[in-house]
């Protein structure tokens, strides 16, 4: 049986545990002997996209680059795993068009009042105090999921918790 690689796309606000539980994932994954990448902020913002910022426009392309990237790796037979906080509706979908049945959205659904008390990085004091502009939650939008493959609360569950949610999904659906 020939396994089919996919995107799994984490979606969330800043601090909601999207490089958190895909880590968690990508570690499951590995136990299980299959190959997997994570693209996050660390390999492509400080990369691919170092020409990018947090303006509309920029996300959009942010997005566009990660999902071409994303394509490339699926077609190589690895599985996928994208942590973009991926704001727009219209931008997610356009993923979903271009990676085909091989897009899983997995919907990290966190309070922003949790994310702004975790605040790991004090990004959010930053933005209430106005020296971030376009934050994401404080003043630029965050469109949730309608219908996404997969919902994590991580509000109220564990990392764990949520990273099995996501492997049960994985196998229940022939992925894994
Ligand atoms: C949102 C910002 C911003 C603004 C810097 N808005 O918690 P973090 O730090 O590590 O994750 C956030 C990350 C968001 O980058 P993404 O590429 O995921 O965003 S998007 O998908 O919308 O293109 C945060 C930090 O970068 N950060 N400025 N204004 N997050």
């Amino acid at each position: 049986l020939k396994q089919k690689a996919v995107a799994l796309w984490f979606t969330g606000l800043s601090g909601s545990g999207k490089s958190t539980v895909a880590n968690a994932v990508e570690k499951k994954l590995f136990e299980a002997g299959r190959a997997t990448y994570l693209l996050d902020g660390d390999n492509i913002r400080h990369g691919l996209n170092k020409d990018l910022g947090f303006a509309t426009e920029d996300r959009i392309e942010n997005i566009r680059r990660i999902a071409e990237v994303s394509k490339l790796f699926i077609d190589a037979g690895i599985i996928t795993l994208t942590a973009f906080i991926s704001p727009f509706i219209e931008d997610r979908n356009q993923v979903r068009s271009l990676l085909g049945d091989r897009f899983i959205e997995v919907f990290v659904d966190c309070s922003l009042k949790t994310c702004e008390e975790r605040d790991p990085k004090g990004l959010y004091k930053k933005a209430r105090a106005g020296e971030i502009k376009n934050f994401t939650g404080i003043d630029s939008p965050y469109e949730k999921p309608t219908h996404p493959e997969i919902t994590v609360s991580t509000d109220g569950e564990g990392v764990e918790e949520c990273a099995d949610k996501i492997i049960s999904y994985l196998v229940t659906n022939g992925y894994t």
